[in-house]
């Protein structure tokens, strides 16, 4: 389905406060600990700037039994039209979807769970104007994936499954969409060939975490810690907004994956 709207105008976002567990995210690589206040910190300008964006921010209190609920992407999926609730393929965080279910049964009309076989990360799943990227990863399983396409396509929505490149955590850990053309990518994801339909922008090598940004409404949301690639947006144009990320960097999260985005026509 092809929607008028640009694809990254949101009026809507669902963010969950950091609990003090989130010092013991989960990482693949140990760069130590990222700091709970860092954390916050980082959370607290995230959402100062999705206010700025133009978005209503619903806040979610902080789980403490799981570090990692802070990345709500993970254990949902939400269009205008709908919610998915996800199967995420980490084993502590599995449950985190029955701790958003409560919220997003009272927020939309539509919830569609999956089967419960398969694992499904949100940050596994690019939302382009013409369909919905599902990417393959240790997170992500090919019965997952397949079960979510069964669910976009209830909600309306073309989807299609890629492949992540190894060892990347998730798909989107290496791209996110400039506009609704134009892709911004890691030189090792371009390669694969899967954004041939679009403008492809390339990460400067060494900034490849920069390329989980975020663009919503006018603005794009970059690490601050990636001046290369800011210089390089601000010159094509965007107006880039840089954000802090080197305390969830160490957990391997960026920036989408501290909020669920959707565009409510009821707002
Ligand atoms: C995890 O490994 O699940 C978290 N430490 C990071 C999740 C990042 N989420 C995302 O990219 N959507």
């Amino acid at each position: 389905m092809s929607q008028s709207r640009p694809v990254y105008q949101f009026n809507n976002i669902i963010v969950r406060t950091p609990s003090q567990s989130v010092v013991n995210g989960l990482r693949a690589d140990d760069r130590g600990n990222p700091t709970f206040e860092g954390v916050k910190a980082e959370h607290d300008a995230y959402i100062a700037a999705m206010k700025d964006a133009g978005v209503k921010v619903t806040v979610l209190p902080a789980l403490e039994a799981f570090p990692d609920s802070i990345f709500v992407e993970d254990p949902a999926l939400v269009f205008g039209e709908g919610a998915i609730l996800l199967r995420p393929g980490a084993e502590t965080r599995i449950k985190e979807t029955l701790e958003i279910e409560p919220t997003l049964r009272a927020m939309f009309d539509t919830v569609l769970e999956l089967p419960a076989e398969g694992f499904t990360d949100g940050g596994d799943v690019l939302t382009t104007r013409e369909s919905v990227m599902i990417g393959l990863s240790a997170r992500t399983t090919k019965v997952g994936a397949e079960a979510l396409q069964v669910a976009l396509a209830k909600l309306g929505r073309k989807s299609e499954i890629v492949a992540t490149p190894e060892g990347v955590l998730h798909f989107k850990t290496d791209c996110s969409l400039l506009d609704d053309e134009t892709v911004l990518s890691t030189a090792r994801l371009a390669k694969s060939g899967v954004f041939e339909r679009f403008k492809q922008v390339i990460i400067p090598e060494g900034e490849e975490p920069a390329a989980n940004a975020l663009r919503v409404n006018d603005v794009v949301m970059v690490g601050s810690d990636f001046p290369r690639t800011i210089e390089m947006l601000d010159k094509l144009g965007y107006k880039v907004v840089p954000l802090q990320t080197t305390e969830i960097g160490k957990i391997d999260a960026g920036l989408s994956c501290m909020s669920l985005r959707w565009f409510s026509n009821t707002l």
